[in-house]
Protein backbone atom coordinates (compact mmCIF):
# COMPACT_ATOMS: atom_id res chain seq x y z
CA UNK A 1 0.00 0.00 0.00
CA UNK A 2 1.03 3.37 -1.06
CA UNK A 3 0.56 6.21 1.57
CA UNK A 4 -0.52 9.98 0.14
CA UNK A 5 -1.80 12.81 2.44
CA UNK A 6 -5.36 14.43 1.22
CA UNK A 7 -5.12 18.15 2.12
CA UNK A 8 -8.38 18.42 3.14
CA UNK A 9 -10.39 19.17 6.01
CA UNK A 10 -14.03 18.14 4.25
CA UNK A 11 -15.11 14.29 5.50
CA UNK A 12 -16.95 13.58 2.06
CA UNK A 13 -13.67 14.42 0.00
CA UNK A 14 -12.08 11.91 1.98
CA UNK A 15 -14.49 9.10 1.94
CA UNK A 16 -14.66 9.70 -2.09
CA UNK A 17 -10.82 10.13 -2.38
CA UNK A 18 -10.50 6.90 -0.31
CA UNK A 19 -13.22 4.72 -1.89
CA UNK A 20 -11.61 5.29 -5.74
CA UNK A 21 -8.17 4.81 -4.71
CA UNK A 22 -8.67 2.12 -2.54
CA UNK A 23 -8.65 -0.80 -5.36
CA UNK A 24 -5.01 0.41 -6.84
CA UNK A 25 -3.52 -0.14 -3.47
CA UNK A 26 -3.03 3.59 -2.50
CA UNK A 27 -3.74 4.84 1.16
CA UNK A 28 -5.16 8.09 1.93
CA UNK A 29 -4.26 9.58 4.92
CA UNK A 30 -6.33 12.61 5.85
CA UNK A 31 -5.65 15.93 8.12
CA UNK A 32 -7.84 14.22 11.06
CA UNK A 33 -5.69 11.12 10.91
CA UNK A 34 -2.69 13.83 11.53
CA UNK A 35 -4.65 15.62 13.58
CA UNK A 36 -3.87 18.34 11.87
CA UNK A 37 -6.55 21.63 12.39
CA UNK A 38 -4.98 24.18 10.40
CA UNK A 39 -6.42 26.58 8.08
CA UNK A 40 -5.07 27.46 4.85
CA UNK A 41 -5.87 30.64 3.26
CA UNK A 42 -7.77 29.75 -0.06
CA UNK A 43 -6.65 33.60 -1.92
CA UNK A 44 -6.19 32.12 -4.87
CA UNK A 45 -7.56 32.98 -8.33
CA UNK A 46 -8.60 29.93 -9.49
CA UNK A 47 -9.40 26.29 -8.65
CA UNK A 48 -6.09 25.56 -9.76
CA UNK A 49 -4.15 28.38 -7.58
CA UNK A 50 -6.22 27.04 -4.80
CA UNK A 51 -5.52 23.40 -5.34
CA UNK A 52 -1.63 24.45 -5.35
CA UNK A 53 -1.78 26.69 -2.01
CA UNK A 54 -3.33 23.67 0.00
CA UNK A 55 -1.09 21.06 -1.06
CA UNK A 56 1.95 23.07 -0.94
CA UNK A 57 1.46 24.26 2.67
CA UNK A 58 0.95 20.41 3.81
CA UNK A 59 3.82 18.93 1.44
CA UNK A 60 5.90 21.54 3.05
CA UNK A 61 4.93 20.88 6.90
CA UNK A 62 4.84 16.47 6.25
CA UNK A 63 7.80 15.81 3.22
CA UNK A 64 5.63 13.28 2.19
CA UNK A 65 3.12 13.00 -1.19
CA UNK A 66 0.28 15.51 -0.65
CA UNK A 67 -2.77 15.95 -3.09
CA UNK A 68 -5.39 18.29 -2.51
CA UNK A 69 -8.64 19.42 -4.21
CA UNK A 70 -10.38 22.72 -4.83
CA UNK A 71 -14.10 21.90 -6.38
CA UNK A 72 -17.13 24.01 -7.07
CA UNK A 73 -20.03 24.81 -8.60
CA UNK A 74 -20.48 27.26 -11.65
CA UNK A 75 -24.12 28.35 -12.36
CA UNK A 76 -24.15 29.82 -16.36
CA UNK A 77 -27.48 31.88 -15.05
CA UNK A 78 -25.34 33.45 -12.07
CA UNK A 79 -22.26 34.06 -14.41
CA UNK A 80 -20.27 30.90 -13.13
CA UNK A 81 -20.44 32.46 -9.71
CA UNK A 82 -20.26 30.78 -6.87
CA UNK A 83 -17.39 28.50 -8.63
CA UNK A 84 -14.12 29.04 -6.32
CA UNK A 85 -16.09 30.63 -3.22
CA UNK A 86 -19.02 27.34 -3.65
CA UNK A 87 -17.94 26.85 0.00
CA UNK A 88 -18.09 30.39 1.47
CA UNK A 89 -20.86 30.85 -0.30
CA UNK A 90 -23.74 31.80 1.73
CA UNK A 91 -22.47 29.99 4.23
CA UNK A 92 -24.11 31.40 7.38
CA UNK A 93 -26.93 28.44 5.43
CA UNK A 94 -26.51 25.32 5.75
CA UNK A 95 -26.39 23.53 2.33
CA UNK A 96 -30.54 22.42 2.22
CA UNK A 97 -31.00 26.05 2.56
CA UNK A 98 -28.36 27.13 -0.01
CA UNK A 99 -30.12 24.56 -2.41
CA UNK A 100 -33.74 25.97 -1.98
CA UNK A 101 -32.58 29.33 -2.36
CA UNK A 102 -30.73 28.61 -5.32
CA UNK A 103 -33.80 27.32 -6.70
CA UNK A 104 -35.92 29.59 -5.90
CA UNK A 105 -34.18 32.17 -7.69
CA UNK A 106 -34.01 30.39 -10.77
CA UNK A 107 -37.20 29.03 -10.24
CA UNK A 108 -38.26 30.29 -14.04
CA UNK A 109 -35.27 30.68 -16.07
CA UNK A 110 -34.63 28.62 -18.60
CA UNK A 111 -30.65 28.57 -18.86
CA UNK A 112 -30.17 25.69 -15.96
CA UNK A 113 -26.48 24.73 -17.17
CA UNK A 114 -24.26 24.42 -14.52
CA UNK A 115 -21.09 22.40 -14.21
CA UNK A 116 -19.10 20.91 -11.56
CA UNK A 117 -15.15 21.00 -11.40
CA UNK A 118 -12.58 19.37 -9.20
CA UNK A 119 -9.00 20.38 -9.31
CA UNK A 120 -6.21 18.29 -7.89
CA UNK A 121 -2.61 19.61 -7.72
CA UNK A 122 -0.13 16.61 -6.38
CA UNK A 123 3.10 17.01 -5.49
CA UNK A 124 5.95 14.56 -4.56
CA UNK A 125 9.78 14.83 -4.35
CA UNK A 126 9.19 18.58 -5.68
CA UNK A 127 7.64 17.49 -8.62
CA UNK A 128 4.06 19.31 -8.83
CA UNK A 129 0.87 17.35 -11.34
CA UNK A 130 -2.08 18.60 -11.71
CA UNK A 131 -5.72 17.18 -13.07
CA UNK A 132 -9.43 18.80 -13.67
CA UNK A 133 -12.73 16.64 -13.91
CA UNK A 134 -15.62 18.53 -15.20
CA UNK A 135 -19.32 17.38 -15.39
CA UNK A 136 -21.66 19.11 -17.33
CA UNK A 137 -25.28 18.98 -15.76
CA UNK A 138 -28.08 21.51 -15.09
CA UNK A 139 -30.06 22.77 -12.02
CA UNK A 140 -33.00 20.86 -11.18
CA UNK A 141 -36.47 21.85 -10.77
CA UNK A 142 -36.73 20.21 -6.99
CA UNK A 143 -34.13 18.84 -4.51
CA UNK A 144 -33.80 15.28 -4.91
CA UNK A 145 -31.79 12.71 -3.13
CA UNK A 146 -30.04 12.22 0.17
CA UNK A 147 -26.26 10.89 -0.90
CA UNK A 148 -23.43 12.90 -1.63
CA UNK A 149 -22.63 16.32 -0.36
CA UNK A 150 -23.01 20.15 -0.72
CA UNK A 151 -24.81 20.87 -4.03
CA UNK A 152 -25.31 16.85 -5.08
CA UNK A 153 -29.30 17.27 -4.39
CA UNK A 154 -29.75 20.49 -7.33
CA UNK A 155 -27.11 18.99 -9.66
CA UNK A 156 -29.01 17.12 -12.54
CA UNK A 157 -27.38 14.46 -14.68
CA UNK A 158 -29.85 14.85 -17.77
CA UNK A 159 -27.85 11.99 -19.50
CA UNK A 160 -28.45 9.75 -16.23
CA UNK A 161 -31.90 11.75 -15.52
CA UNK A 162 -30.95 12.08 -11.61
CA UNK A 163 -29.53 14.20 -9.99
CA UNK A 164 -26.05 13.34 -8.59
CA UNK A 165 -27.56 12.70 -4.90
CA UNK A 166 -29.75 10.29 -6.43
CA UNK A 167 -26.65 8.33 -6.92
CA UNK A 168 -25.36 5.74 -5.13
CA UNK A 169 -21.78 6.52 -3.11
CA UNK A 170 -20.42 4.17 -6.39
CA UNK A 171 -22.19 5.10 -8.94
CA UNK A 172 -20.59 9.05 -8.02
CA UNK A 173 -17.10 7.53 -8.07
CA UNK A 174 -17.59 6.78 -11.75
CA UNK A 175 -19.42 9.95 -13.03
CA UNK A 176 -18.30 12.88 -10.65
CA UNK A 177 -15.57 15.71 -11.03
CA UNK A 178 -13.78 14.34 -8.65
CA UNK A 179 -13.68 11.11 -10.09
CA UNK A 180 -12.70 11.87 -13.95
CA UNK A 181 -10.20 14.06 -12.16
CA UNK A 182 -8.74 11.09 -9.87
CA UNK A 183 -8.80 8.81 -13.10
CA UNK A 184 -6.20 10.70 -14.70
CA UNK A 185 -3.97 10.48 -11.44
CA UNK A 186 -4.39 7.21 -11.46
CA UNK A 187 -3.68 6.76 -15.18
CA UNK A 188 -0.60 8.79 -14.28
CA UNK A 189 0.74 6.23 -11.17
CA UNK A 190 0.09 3.83 -13.39
CA UNK A 191 1.99 4.51 -16.59
CA UNK A 192 4.12 7.12 -15.51
CA UNK A 193 4.67 5.67 -11.88
CA UNK A 194 4.65 8.95 -10.31
CA UNK A 195 3.88 7.89 -7.09
P1 LIG B 1 -11.09 21.82 1.75
O1 LIG B 1 -10.77 23.21 1.20
O2 LIG B 1 -10.58 21.62 3.13
O3 LIG B 1 -10.68 20.74 0.80
P2 LIG B 1 -13.83 22.60 1.23
O4 LIG B 1 -15.14 21.88 1.32
O5 LIG B 1 -13.76 23.99 1.80
O6 LIG B 1 -12.70 21.68 1.89
P3 LIG B 1 -13.38 23.68 -1.41
O7 LIG B 1 -12.81 24.96 -0.95
O8 LIG B 1 -12.73 22.97 -2.58
O9 LIG B 1 -13.39 22.58 -0.27
O10 LIG B 1 -14.92 23.91 -1.73
C1 LIG B 1 -15.61 22.93 -2.37
C2 LIG B 1 -17.10 23.21 -2.28
O11 LIG B 1 -17.71 23.01 -3.56
C3 LIG B 1 -17.76 22.21 -1.35
O12 LIG B 1 -17.72 22.65 -0.01
C4 LIG B 1 -19.15 22.12 -1.96
O13 LIG B 1 -19.91 23.24 -1.59
C5 LIG B 1 -18.88 22.24 -3.45
N1 LIG B 1 -18.61 20.90 -4.03
C6 LIG B 1 -17.40 20.44 -4.47
N2 LIG B 1 -17.50 19.16 -4.86
C7 LIG B 1 -18.78 18.80 -4.66
C8 LIG B 1 -19.49 17.61 -4.85
O14 LIG B 1 -18.90 16.49 -5.29
N3 LIG B 1 -20.79 17.59 -4.54
C9 LIG B 1 -21.40 18.68 -4.08
N4 LIG B 1 -20.82 19.85 -3.84
C10 LIG B 1 -19.50 19.92 -4.13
Amino acid sequence: MKEILLATSNQNKVQEFSKILEPFMIKVLSLKDLSDQSEVRENGQSFKENAFLKANYYYKRYQMPVIADDSGIQIAYFNDYPDILSARFMDHLDYPRRNRLILDIMKDIKDRRAFFIAHLTFLKNGERFDYEGVVEGEIASGVKGDHGFGYDPIFYLPNIKKTMAELSEDEKNHVSHRALALKEFVHDIQENHIL
